[in-house]
Protein backbone atom coordinates (compact mmCIF):
# COMPACT_ATOMS: atom_id res chain seq x y z
CA UNK A 1 0.00 0.00 0.00
CA UNK A 2 2.85 2.75 0.83
CA UNK A 3 5.07 1.71 -2.61
CA UNK A 4 5.38 4.50 -4.12
CA UNK A 5 4.34 3.48 -7.17
CA UNK A 6 4.93 5.26 -10.84
CA UNK A 7 2.23 7.79 -12.19
CA UNK A 8 0.96 6.26 -15.55
CA UNK A 9 -2.49 7.59 -15.43
CA UNK A 10 -2.34 9.13 -18.47
CA UNK A 11 0.42 7.08 -21.00
CA UNK A 12 -2.51 5.70 -22.52
CA UNK A 13 -4.71 7.02 -25.34
CA UNK A 14 -8.13 7.98 -23.14
CA UNK A 15 -10.78 7.94 -25.31
CA UNK A 16 -12.90 10.32 -22.88
CA UNK A 17 -11.51 12.06 -20.64
CA UNK A 18 -12.97 12.87 -17.42
CA UNK A 19 -12.46 15.48 -14.82
CA UNK A 20 -9.56 14.97 -12.70
CA UNK A 21 -10.36 13.74 -9.25
CA UNK A 22 -8.53 12.40 -6.30
CA UNK A 23 -9.83 8.97 -6.16
CA UNK A 24 -8.14 5.66 -4.73
CA UNK A 25 -5.96 5.56 -8.66
CA UNK A 26 -4.35 8.74 -7.70
CA UNK A 27 -3.46 8.26 -3.82
CA UNK A 28 -1.91 5.21 -4.94
CA UNK A 29 0.33 6.96 -7.23
CA UNK A 30 0.57 10.70 -5.73
CA UNK A 31 4.10 10.98 -4.28
CA UNK A 32 5.62 10.09 -7.87
CA UNK A 33 2.87 12.36 -9.46
CA UNK A 34 3.72 15.33 -7.85
CA UNK A 35 7.27 14.85 -7.58
CA UNK A 36 7.52 14.49 -11.34
CA UNK A 37 4.58 17.40 -12.10
CA UNK A 38 5.62 20.38 -9.69
CA UNK A 39 9.09 21.69 -9.99
CA UNK A 40 10.09 22.23 -6.74
CA UNK A 41 7.63 20.40 -4.74
CA UNK A 42 10.51 18.28 -2.00
CA UNK A 43 11.77 21.70 -1.77
CA UNK A 44 8.68 23.62 -0.81
CA UNK A 45 7.65 20.71 1.64
CA UNK A 46 10.98 20.86 3.20
CA UNK A 47 11.15 24.92 3.58
CA UNK A 48 6.89 24.55 5.26
CA UNK A 49 8.94 22.24 7.74
CA UNK A 50 11.39 25.25 8.22
CA UNK A 51 8.69 27.71 8.31
CA UNK A 52 6.73 25.92 10.89
CA UNK A 53 9.19 25.68 13.11
CA UNK A 54 9.37 29.81 12.85
CA UNK A 55 5.65 30.22 13.38
CA UNK A 56 4.43 27.44 15.30
CA UNK A 57 3.04 29.08 18.81
CA UNK A 58 2.90 27.52 22.05
CA UNK A 59 -0.14 25.84 22.53
CA UNK A 60 -1.87 26.96 19.11
CA UNK A 61 -2.74 24.21 16.29
CA UNK A 62 -1.02 23.98 12.68
CA UNK A 63 -3.37 23.59 10.34
CA UNK A 64 -2.70 20.94 6.65
CA UNK A 65 -5.39 21.98 4.35
CA UNK A 66 -5.85 19.70 1.44
CA UNK A 67 -3.20 17.62 2.62
CA UNK A 68 -3.37 14.54 0.54
CA UNK A 69 -0.83 12.17 1.80
CA UNK A 70 0.63 14.54 4.70
CA UNK A 71 4.15 15.60 3.48
CA UNK A 72 3.63 19.21 4.67
CA UNK A 73 2.25 17.51 8.05
CA UNK A 74 5.25 15.11 8.16
CA UNK A 75 7.68 18.14 8.05
CA UNK A 76 5.79 20.35 10.06
CA UNK A 77 6.05 17.97 12.79
CA UNK A 78 9.92 17.37 11.94
CA UNK A 79 10.56 20.96 13.01
CA UNK A 80 8.08 22.50 15.54
CA UNK A 81 9.42 22.67 19.00
CA UNK A 82 6.99 24.93 20.57
CA UNK A 83 5.17 23.45 23.27
CA UNK A 84 1.87 21.71 22.99
CA UNK A 85 1.43 22.61 19.72
CA UNK A 86 -0.51 19.84 17.27
CA UNK A 87 -1.12 19.11 13.63
CA UNK A 88 -4.91 19.43 11.89
CA UNK A 89 -4.25 17.82 8.75
CA UNK A 90 -7.61 17.95 6.50
CA UNK A 91 -9.04 17.01 3.36
CA UNK A 92 -11.80 15.80 1.69
CA UNK A 93 -10.65 12.57 -0.19
CA UNK A 94 -11.06 9.60 1.84
CA UNK A 95 -8.64 7.53 -0.23
CA UNK A 96 -5.95 10.33 0.49
CA UNK A 97 -6.38 9.65 3.73
CA UNK A 98 -6.71 6.17 4.23
CA UNK A 99 -2.96 6.33 3.18
CA UNK A 100 -1.89 9.05 5.12
CA UNK A 101 -3.29 7.45 8.01
CA UNK A 102 -1.42 4.33 7.32
CA UNK A 103 1.90 5.97 7.17
CA UNK A 104 1.01 7.41 10.60
CA UNK A 105 0.73 4.08 11.75
CA UNK A 106 4.46 3.72 10.35
CA UNK A 107 6.10 6.73 11.92
CA UNK A 108 8.86 5.72 14.24
CA UNK A 109 8.67 7.48 16.86
CA UNK A 110 5.37 8.36 16.61
CA UNK A 111 4.87 11.93 15.92
CA UNK A 112 3.36 14.34 18.66
CA UNK A 113 0.13 14.80 17.65
CA UNK A 114 -1.67 14.76 13.68
CA UNK A 115 -5.41 14.76 14.04
CA UNK A 116 -6.62 13.77 10.45
CA UNK A 117 -9.94 14.93 9.52
CA UNK A 118 -11.86 14.40 6.25
CA UNK A 119 -13.94 17.53 5.12
CA UNK A 120 -14.16 19.89 2.82
CA UNK A 121 -11.90 22.69 4.09
CA UNK A 122 -14.92 25.12 3.67
CA UNK A 123 -16.54 23.71 6.26
CA UNK A 124 -14.39 23.33 8.60
CA UNK A 125 -13.59 25.67 12.12
CA UNK A 126 -10.36 26.80 12.01
CA UNK A 127 -9.06 28.61 15.71
CA UNK A 128 -6.00 29.18 17.39
CA UNK A 129 -4.12 28.36 14.78
CA UNK A 130 -0.20 29.97 14.32
CA UNK A 131 -0.08 27.82 11.00
CA UNK A 132 -1.73 27.29 8.46
CA UNK A 133 -0.76 25.52 5.30
CA UNK A 134 -2.61 25.72 1.84
CA UNK A 135 0.18 23.75 -0.65
CA UNK A 136 -1.34 23.40 -3.70
CA UNK A 137 -4.77 23.06 -2.73
CA UNK A 138 -6.57 26.20 -2.95
CA UNK A 139 -6.51 26.14 -7.07
CA UNK A 140 -8.45 23.69 -6.64
CA UNK A 141 -11.65 25.65 -5.19
CA UNK A 142 -13.90 27.42 -7.36
CA UNK A 143 -12.76 31.06 -7.93
CA UNK A 144 -15.85 32.44 -5.98
CA UNK A 145 -14.99 30.65 -2.93
CA UNK A 146 -11.24 31.49 -2.11
CA UNK A 147 -12.16 34.70 -0.23
CA UNK A 148 -14.73 33.08 2.02
CA UNK A 149 -12.09 30.70 3.14
CA UNK A 150 -9.19 32.95 3.14
CA UNK A 151 -11.31 35.47 5.78
CA UNK A 152 -12.07 32.30 8.14
CA UNK A 153 -8.50 31.52 7.78
CA UNK A 154 -7.45 34.98 8.67
CA UNK A 155 -9.57 35.00 11.60
CA UNK A 156 -9.01 31.72 13.17
CA UNK A 157 -4.99 32.74 12.91
CA UNK A 158 -3.46 34.13 16.34
CA UNK A 159 -1.50 37.70 15.69
CA UNK A 160 1.45 36.77 13.75
CA UNK A 161 0.30 33.93 12.66
CA UNK A 162 1.41 32.65 9.00
CA UNK A 163 -0.42 31.21 6.19
CA UNK A 164 1.87 29.31 3.71
CA UNK A 165 0.29 29.07 0.11
CA UNK A 166 1.36 27.16 -3.10
CA UNK A 167 -0.01 27.88 -6.55
CA UNK A 168 0.38 26.95 -10.10
CA UNK A 169 0.14 30.76 -11.24
CA UNK A 170 -1.32 32.84 -14.26
CA UNK A 171 0.59 35.68 -15.51
CA UNK A 172 -1.68 38.38 -16.98
CA UNK A 173 1.59 38.94 -20.07
CA UNK A 174 0.70 36.57 -22.65
CA UNK A 175 4.33 35.82 -23.65
CA UNK A 176 4.92 35.21 -19.93
CA UNK A 177 2.25 32.94 -19.76
CA UNK A 178 3.06 30.88 -22.85
CA UNK A 179 6.61 30.83 -21.87
CA UNK A 180 6.11 29.86 -18.43
CA UNK A 181 3.44 26.98 -19.54
CA UNK A 182 5.78 25.56 -22.26
CA UNK A 183 8.43 25.37 -19.30
CA UNK A 184 6.22 23.65 -16.96
CA UNK A 185 5.78 21.28 -19.79
CA UNK A 186 9.34 20.88 -20.39
CA UNK A 187 9.92 20.10 -17.37
CA UNK A 188 7.40 17.35 -16.76
CA UNK A 189 9.33 16.26 -19.96
CA UNK A 190 12.33 15.98 -18.37
CA UNK A 191 10.82 13.96 -15.70
CA UNK A 192 9.86 11.29 -18.46
CA UNK A 193 5.98 12.38 -19.10
CA UNK A 194 5.01 12.05 -22.97
CA UNK A 195 3.43 14.56 -24.65
CA UNK A 196 0.17 12.38 -24.83
CA UNK A 197 0.60 12.11 -21.13
CA UNK A 198 1.00 15.56 -20.61
CA UNK A 199 -1.84 16.70 -22.94
CA UNK A 200 -4.28 14.64 -21.57
CA UNK A 201 -3.64 15.27 -18.04
CA UNK A 202 -4.12 18.79 -18.77
CA UNK A 203 -7.21 18.22 -20.34
CA UNK A 204 -8.09 16.71 -17.31
CA UNK A 205 -7.59 19.07 -15.14
CA UNK A 206 -9.47 22.16 -17.08
CA UNK A 207 -11.60 24.16 -15.42
CA UNK A 208 -10.69 21.57 -11.82
CA UNK A 209 -7.26 23.88 -11.17
CA UNK A 210 -7.49 27.60 -11.65
CA UNK A 211 -4.54 29.11 -11.37
CA UNK A 212 -4.75 33.05 -10.42
CA UNK A 213 -1.75 35.38 -10.90
CA UNK A 214 0.49 35.98 -7.68
CA UNK A 215 -0.82 40.00 -7.71
CA UNK A 216 -4.47 38.53 -7.47
CA UNK A 217 -3.59 36.46 -4.61
CA UNK A 218 -1.73 39.23 -2.69
CA UNK A 219 -4.04 42.06 -3.50
CA UNK A 220 -6.52 39.21 -2.02
CA UNK A 221 -5.07 38.60 1.08
CA UNK A 222 -4.14 42.55 1.70
CA UNK A 223 -7.57 43.52 1.39
CA UNK A 224 -8.91 40.36 3.90
CA UNK A 225 -6.38 41.88 6.26
CA UNK A 226 -3.00 40.47 6.20
CA UNK A 227 -0.47 42.70 7.27
CA UNK A 228 1.67 41.42 4.07
CA UNK A 229 1.94 38.50 1.45
CA UNK A 230 5.46 38.17 -0.35
CA UNK A 231 6.30 35.27 -2.47
CA UNK A 232 9.26 33.35 -1.23
CA UNK A 233 9.86 30.69 -3.73
CA UNK A 234 8.88 30.18 -7.37
CA UNK A 235 9.90 28.09 -10.11
CA UNK A 236 8.17 28.64 -13.70
CA UNK A 237 4.52 28.84 -13.17
CA UNK A 238 5.03 27.04 -9.54
CA UNK A 239 5.27 29.39 -6.69
CA UNK A 240 4.67 29.62 -2.85
CA UNK A 241 4.08 32.54 -0.70
CA UNK A 242 3.14 33.50 2.96
CA UNK A 243 1.08 35.78 4.07
CA UNK A 244 1.96 37.27 7.81
CA UNK A 245 -1.25 38.72 10.30
C1 LIG B 1 0.97 18.11 -0.33
N1 LIG B 1 -0.93 19.55 0.18
O1 LIG B 1 1.45 17.03 -0.74
N2 LIG B 1 -11.50 20.26 0.91
C2 LIG B 1 -10.57 19.39 1.34
N3 LIG B 1 -9.58 18.92 0.54
C3 LIG B 1 -9.57 19.33 -0.73
C4 LIG B 1 -10.52 20.23 -1.25
C5 LIG B 1 -11.52 20.69 -0.38
N4 LIG B 1 -12.47 21.54 -0.79
N5 LIG B 1 -10.25 20.45 -2.57
C6 LIG B 1 -9.15 19.72 -2.86
N6 LIG B 1 -8.74 19.04 -1.75
C7 LIG B 1 -0.51 18.35 -0.52
C8 LIG B 1 -0.86 18.37 -1.99
S1 LIG B 1 -3.03 18.15 -3.70
C9 LIG B 1 -2.35 19.14 -4.94
C10 LIG B 1 -2.26 18.85 -2.24
C11 LIG B 1 -2.26 18.54 -6.29
C12 LIG B 1 -7.58 18.16 -1.62
C13 LIG B 1 -7.52 17.03 -2.64
O2 LIG B 1 -8.27 15.91 -2.22
C14 LIG B 1 -6.02 16.75 -2.69
O3 LIG B 1 -5.63 15.74 -1.80
C15 LIG B 1 -5.39 18.09 -2.32
O4 LIG B 1 -6.43 18.94 -1.89
C16 LIG B 1 -4.65 18.79 -3.47
O5 LIG B 1 1.63 18.99 0.22
O6 LIG B 1 -2.60 17.35 -6.47
O7 LIG B 1 -1.82 19.33 -7.23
Amino acid sequence: MINPAKDSLYSQPLGRIDSFIFDDQVARVFPDMIERSVPGYQTIITAIGLLAGRFAQENSVCYDLGCSLGAASFAMNQHIIAENCRIVAVDNSNAMLARFKHLLELQEPPPLSIDLKCANIQDIVIENASVVVLNFTLQFLPLADRAQLLEKIYHGLLPNGALIISEKLAFDDLRQQTMQIDLHHAFKKSQGYSEMEISQKRTALENVLIPESFTQHQQRLTSIGFSSCELWFQYFNFASFIALK
